[in-house]
């Protein structure tokens, strides 16, 4: 009969990759422009040119006034976050005022416009989308952080809100993480799916690969897939961060 000794590792994760991630941090950004933008400041936070980021993710910078100059996304699908500052955006005829914290989300086949009468800030999130037969294509929505579910999670001692619906006619969520100050993730999660993640408020420290970064509102991390990673709320105010994930494929 086969001897199992019991195992005694002394590292809490032993999960390895290396070269899984990037931190940026606002004073890495540098300024960029994007066609059909004018008076935007576009900051590229991921896109394909990071192997293997399969998703674009840019933080734009609108100036009062600033707005697109013809449809965008054409492609893909596109999602809007707005930071601060409020933004109109236009699709099929409708237009919608996001004011911070509200998003838009628009699948492969609608484009979509977008001006802000004064200064603001938006993220805005793009990839081709993956169909699968027999799986419905996904539906505009537009919505506001405030206005969604926010589930507590006690693997990552805090809440998790998915701004998409969880089904599976969508590839990609757009969830907004909220941490307890002084919470953890309870386990390392090493999974196949990729992240963009921006920090919207407060600080902690990130576990990613074999690193400990610290990071704060502002910092965006791409984690490639199987990055381990791992969360631990510092600082006296509670920490949030948007995060990209795709979901609901099987990776091929
Ligand atoms: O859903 C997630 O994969 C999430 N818990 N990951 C993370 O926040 N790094
Ligand atoms: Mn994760």
């Amino acid at each position: 009969m086969t001897h199992s000794p019991t195992v005694h590792h002394v590292s809490a994760n032993r999960g390895r990759v290396r070269g899984a991630y990037i931190l940026m941090t606002p004073e890495n950004l540098v300024e960029n422009a994007l066609p059909h933008l004018e008076g935007v400041i576009a900051k590229p936070l991921a896109t394909p040119r990071a192997v293997p980021a399969c998703f674009g993710e840019y933080l734009l910078e609108f100036e009062a006034g600033g707005r697109s100059t013809r449809p965008l996304g054409t492609g893909f699908e596109n999602f809007l976050y707005v930071l601060d500052g409020r933004a109109h955006v236009e699709a099929d005829g409708t237009v919608h005022t996001l004011e911070p914290g509200g998003y838009a989300f628009f699948p492969e086949g609608v484009e979509f416009g977008v001006e802000t009468p004064g200064a603001s800030r938006v993220l805005w999130v793009k990839r081709r989308y993956e169909p699968v037969p027999g799986v419905a294509a996904p539906e505009t929505v537009v919505g506001h952080t405030d206005e969604v579910t926010h589930h507590p999670d006690e693997t990552i001692g805090g809440t998790w809100a998915p701004l998409l619906p969880d089904d599976e006619r969508y590839d990609m969520a757009m969830n907004v993480m909220r941490f307890d100050v002084g919470s953890r993730f309870a386990m390392v999660e090493v999974h196949h799916q990729e992240h963009g993640l921006y920090m919207l408020e407060g600080e902690g420290v990130y576990y990613l690969g074999d690193d400990h970064v610290e990071v704060s509102a502002g910092d965006f991390v791409y984690m490639a897939p199987y990055c381990p990673q791992s969360f631990y709320a510092t600082g006296s105010t509670r920490p949030s961060y948007l995060l990209y994930k795709d979901v609901n494929r099987d990776g091929f």
